[in-house]
């Protein structure tokens, strides 16, 4: 890497010790498709113990401090204690994700669903996990529905757009001062025709018409192939709707990859438009979480994996040459315009993050520091018997 002038070292630096990446408690869990789940040893079989997995990644990375948890995944009978057990091991509880597509009820949909009952059973979950947010001080609450249908005719699109925004607006009334609704948009699957809530601009127009508590979630996966995603980051933050992300890297659909291992030029940009609009820092709301699942590769090393991807991002991002892009700009000089972009992308950051975590007192090596403390082995040791924890368990 070319000397780095000492201020933007320092800035760039700052920035990154401020950086938060909120894990997902679901990665920890076996997962696979819809053909195998390959089960690994040591895989947490409650939500304590992928409290526990979450802390390790944050204990070797520092920019990994809370969990989002998936309910009813991670139901738990106190959590207030399982928020407690979380602050004892240094991490937090995040966002809250609901879940209404598991249930044979919702096999024609759940709040958009033909069935008043049906609708209202949905409806009760959805209250339920702010209830959850409650007890365990979290800020978000994600809601993605599986809601949709698979033939033409199948059902009326308005009617479901009604019902859909009628739900919305008794949890959106239901949530205390602090707290958000981030609305998921995604293209397709499992419904197959037509998704209720499929593009950004859909979720948009719903959380429009709630208020400043309802907020867009962009899942990096849920696009179809060759869709500019930071057009909607931009798009989003311009609007003051951008609540989020759900990080993931896809290659065909919704594969649920690491975040920047398919596409870390997508992620270059993504970060881009973040850091141009002065929204890295926590203070200004946006969650940046993962949504991933491991289903052939070491989960936790995985997960530190994903948060080192991040912050490679990021670091790239906030090299950028703010004052000769904006001159390039004004300009109208194309190709030097996109040189000073490539430049920060083209940087070699990895000596850059040593820097940081040797500031904060880590191992440079966050993945070697995990491999060589043991924990797998000790994990492994000890969780034997009971029931693995799973997608949908
Ligand atoms: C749906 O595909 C999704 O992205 C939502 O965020 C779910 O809650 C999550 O995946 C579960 O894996
Ligand atoms: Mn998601």
């Amino acid at each position: 890497m070319t000397e780095l002038a000492p201020s933007t070292r320092s800035r760039v630096l700052a920035a990154l010790r401020d950086q938060r990446v909120e894990t997902a408690s679901w990665a920890f869990g076996n997962s696979g498709t819809r053909f195998k789940v390959f089960a690994q040893e040591g895989v947490p079989r409650d939500p304590f113990e992928k409290i526990s997995d979450a802390a390790t990644v944050h204990r070797f990375t520092g920019v990994a401090p809370t969990v989002a948890l998936h309910i009813p995944w991670d139901k738990v009978d106190d959590y207030a204690a399982l928020a407690a057990f979380a602050k004892e091991r240094g991490v937090g509880l995040g966002a809250i994700n609901s879940n209404v597509f598991q249930d044979d009820d919702y096999k024609l949909g759940s709040v958009t669903n033909p069935d008043a009952r049906i609708r209202a059973k949905a409806l009760a979950h959805l209250v339920e996990c702010v209830d959850i947010m409650d007890a365990t001080g979290s800020r978000d609450l994600k809601l993605w529905f599986s809601d949709g249908t698979n033939y033409p005719g199948q059902d009326s699109i308005r009617n479901r757009q009604d019902r859909l925004s009628e739900a919305l607006a008794a949890v959106y009334d239901r949530l205390g001062d602090d707290q958000r609704m981030l609305l998921e948009y995604k293209f397709f699957e499992p419904a197959f025709y037509v998704t209720d809530v499929p593009d950004w601009g859909t979720a948009y127009a719903h959380c429009l018409t709630l208020g400043d508590k309802a907020q867009v979630v962009i899942d990096t996966g849920h696009h179809a192939p060759g869709t500019n995603i930071e057009f909607i980051v931009a798009i989003l933050l311009r609007a003051g709707k951008l609540g989020g992300f759900d990080f993931n890297s896809r290659f065909y659909a919704d594969d649920d990859l690491m975040v920047g291992a398919a596409d870390p030029f997508q992620l270059f940009r993504i970060m881009c438009e973040i850091v141009s609009a002065d929204v890295l820092k926590p203070e200004a709301g946006i969650a940046f979480m993962l949504d991933q699942c491991h289903n052939l590769e070491p989960k936790i090393q995985a997960v530190i994996r994903s948060v080192m991807n991040v912050q490679e991002a990021t670091a790239k991002a906030l090299l950028v040459d703010a004052d000769a892009l904006a001159a390039a700009q004004q300009n109208g000089d194309v190709l030097e315009a996109n040189d000073v972009l490539m430049d920060a992308y083209h940087t070699d950051v990895r000596p850059l993050l040593r820097d940081l975590r040797a500031d904060l007192g880590l191992d440079s090596d966050p993945v070697g520091a995990y491999k060589r403390s043991g924990y797998y082995e000790t994990v492994k040791a000890e969780r034997v018997g009971g029931n693995a924890a799973g997608w949908g368990a």
